[in-house]
């Protein structure tokens, strides 16, 4: 762990008050995945707050970069990325998962600016993905197309699929991340259903792959900047994650990947947060 530097120090600020508000609104729906929402924390901050083009006060913008969630049980980061930026208010994350709200367990793109498909069915979005990045290469647009999707999603038959489409048709526009904490919904993806080799893996299907601490603000934003310089290849970053990070007794336990913290979890959650970036140099 190295202490942060100035210049992103507003990005490391913003992933914090996500991670807190990760914590209060799944406690308060009680229900909802927390585990992966922590874990992708950082990443969401920087797509939110550094990477992606894109403009809250207009949603349906024709050049903005495409986000497409296709792991969409971690909602709750993703709700929380987008109200600190402003796409809805952040008062109206506390209602996750209510009756009528906009926020559900998983994501509408009908009802909740800023969310392009609705996604929450394992294995489909990154085939959504690809007809994006695909009709984009065809009318030579600039923008680009960024999908995340879950290790223990990638035993899906149907993102294989996807690998081999993009990987034909060398989709440079799109850039794929995998979330790689080694838990799914029931243990270690290694015993479950193996995945490595899983660099190479893509790299057999065409693709570009590059990998990084997605935990690590600085070595996130360095690896989305490199992603953007490919000309050729669809990019597949295999981030490493930890379940619920920074959160201790979340870490590598699969009970996290959907459950809801009791009072006791929260208080040493927050406190875990808290101590947390205090020692990376943000009070
Ligand atoms: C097609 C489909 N099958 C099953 C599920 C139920 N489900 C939701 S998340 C999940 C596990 C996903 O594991 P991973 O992608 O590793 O997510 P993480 O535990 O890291 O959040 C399962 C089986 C689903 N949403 N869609």
């Amino acid at each position: 762990m190295h202490k942060i530097e100035n210049k992103i120090k507003n990005i490391v600020e913003i992933s914090k008050k996500i991670r807190i508000d990760v914590v209060k609104i799944i406690h308060n729906a009680k229900s909802g995945h927390i585990g992966g929402s922590l874990g992708l924390a950082d990443i969401f901050t920087v797509l939110y707050f550094h990477t992606l083009n894109h403009d809250p006060n207009n949603p349906n913008w024709e050049k903005r970069d495409r986000f497409i969630l296709s792991n969409g049980h971690v909602a709750p980061v993703y709700y929380s990325a987008l109200a600190h930026a402003k796409y809805f208010p952040v008062s109206e994350l506390l209602s996750l998962r209510k009756l009528n709200s906009r926020l559900q367990g998983h994501p509408n793109a009908l009802d909740l600016p800023g969310v392009e498909i609705s996604t929450g069915s394992l294995g489909q979005g990154l085939g959504v993905a690809c007809g994006m990045a695909l009709s984009a290469q065809k009318d030579r647009k600039t923008h680009r197309i960024y999908c995340s999707i879950g290790d223990g999603e990638s035993q899906e038959g149907s993102i294989w699929e996807s690998a081999m489409f993009a990987g034909h048709r060398e989709l440079s526009n799109l850039i794929a991340f995998t979330d790689r904490n080694f838990i799914q919904i029931d243990g270690n993806t290694e015993d479950i259903n193996k995945l490595e080799p899983l660099a190479d893996k893509w790299r057999a299907f065409n693709w570009n792959v590059l990998s990084a601490n997605g935990n690590d603000i600085q070595e996130i934003i360095n690896t989305f900047e490199q992603a953007k310089l490919e000309k050729t290849k669809p990019t597949m970053i295999l981030f490493y994650t930890k379940l619920g990070f920074p959160v201790s007794y979340m870490d590598g336990v699969s009970k996290w990947h959907g459950t809801a913290p009791n009072d006791e979890d929260v208080k040493i959650a927050i406190k875990e947060i808290e101590e947390y970036y205090s020692k990376i140099g943000l009070s």
